[in-house]
């Protein structure tokens, strides 16, 4: 394997779950793709081929199944995009001319009737993905689907900007970067959809439940810069992961650029869990339900990521693992050295009140 990294076990408290319908959610994906003609012809049967509908149906386990199938059908779309145009397309290393093309796209998704890309079929299957987002969303969903798209896009520009200059950036512009371009937040207004809720603003918006959401997308994609260390890192073309800003900028010995970033991953998934503990003592039913789903999401990319062909590359075997671990490597409670995100351990609510035992509570009249 490239730099003898051998990725090991991942530390997951979390349990897998999958919606039980996961198979024909999985059929239906490959059939939308085919339908809408999604990428060339070569990147959408490789597409088909990573089980796409599966993660869905893992990221809402007991969510609507036509949410699903949204869900599904838009990441498919996602990597389109993200694989299509930013990393293996011309426009990924022209930012000038990436920022046109994905402005013309955003105005798709904010305004489906618009005359504009009538012949691209990327812009095809975001239309069918925003009317079908119209028939499950609440109009703030929607917009804040659009706004997340906005952030994701001008994330990949940025991205794209140092695949031009070949550059890799340091560790906080990296952390900031990849909040973004994991199209991790895009997901976010579907896990709502999922269980058919929305969540308020009080407490969506709210400083320690958006450092929840933030620790879910840094844990995802740290995961995916393990997972697909090997899919990304065997070609000869451009590459961005932790690992490699890790080697790149501190020095760091592949072996010890691994264990620098699975340590990250674990103190931040240790951080989540505390944040989750507090939040839940006192959050509505909604919010226990999106923290739920963000918990899922880390799992399902976790289940996912190691045993898709997108990254198990069978024609080249990557050497996933295929078990997690249930201890972190690191359970340190300081925070990261990353001012971009140092703040999330301020924002973790105090340790709840200890519950009084059964036996000491007075008895139900
Ligand atoms: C992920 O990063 C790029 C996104 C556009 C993929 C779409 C996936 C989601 C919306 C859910 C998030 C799941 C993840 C990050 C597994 P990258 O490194 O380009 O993904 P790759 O698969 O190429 O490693
Ligand atoms: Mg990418
Ligand atoms: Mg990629
Ligand atoms: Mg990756
Ligand atoms: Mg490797
Ligand atoms: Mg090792």
């Amino acid at each position: 394997m490239e730099h003898g990294v051998l990725i090991p076990p991942v530390y997951s408290p979390i349990s897998p779950a999958i919606h039980p319908r996961h198979q024909l959610i999985n059929q239906q994906t490959a059939d939308w793709a085919r339908n809408f003609r999604i990428g060339s012809p070569e990147l959408r049967e490789k597409l088909i081929g990573h089980d796409i509908g599966t993660f869905a149906a893992r990221i809402l386990p007991g969510g609507d199944e036509e949410v699903i199938s949204l869900l599904a059908d838009f990441v498919l779309w996602l990597f389109g995009v993200d694989d299509g145009h930013c990393e293996e397309g011309e426009l990924g290393t022209d930012p000038k001319q990436l920022v046109p093309e994905l402005s013309r796209l955003l105005r798709i998704a904010q305004n489906p009737e618009v005359s504009m890309l009538t012949e691209d079929s990327l812009a095809a299957g975001l239309r069918d993905l925003r009317r079908r987002m119209d028939q499950r969303a609440t109009p703030g969903q929607v917009a804040r689907w659009v706004d997340a798209l906005r952030e994701y896009f001008l994330s990949v520009v940025w991205e794209a900007s140092h695949r031009n200059e070949g550059t890799v950036p340091g560790l906080n512009d990296y952390t900031l970067m990849r909040l973004y371009d994991g199209a991790t937040s895009v997901v976010m207004p579907l896990l709502e959809m999922g269980y058919g809720y929305e969540l308020q603003p009080h407490e969506r918006d709210s400083t320690p439940v958006r450092a929840a959401a933030e620790m879910a997308y840094f844990v995802i994609t740290w995961d995916n810069d393990l997972f697909s260390h090997h899919k990304e890192s065997r070609g000869q073309q451009y590459y961005l992961n932790v690992l490699r800003v890790l080697e790149h900028h501190h020095g760091l010995a592949p072996e010890d650029a691994l264990d620098t970033a699975v340590a990250q991953r674990d103190r931040v998934m240790c951080l989540f869990l505390r944040m989750c503990a507090g939040l839940n003592a006192s959050g509505s039913p909604q919010l226990r339900q999106y923290l739920e789903s963000l918990g899922s999401f880390i799992r399902a990319a976790q289940d996912w990521g190691i045993s898709s062909h997108r990254y198990t590359t069978p024609e080249d075997p990557a050497d996933l693992p295929t078990t997690f671990r249930d201890t972190p490597t690191d359970d340190s409670t300081e925070p990261l050295g990353i001012p971009a995100v140092a703040w999330w351990w301020d924002a973790v609510p105090d340790e709840p009140a200890p519950v009084l035992a059964q036996s000491a509570q007075p008895a139900e009249v």
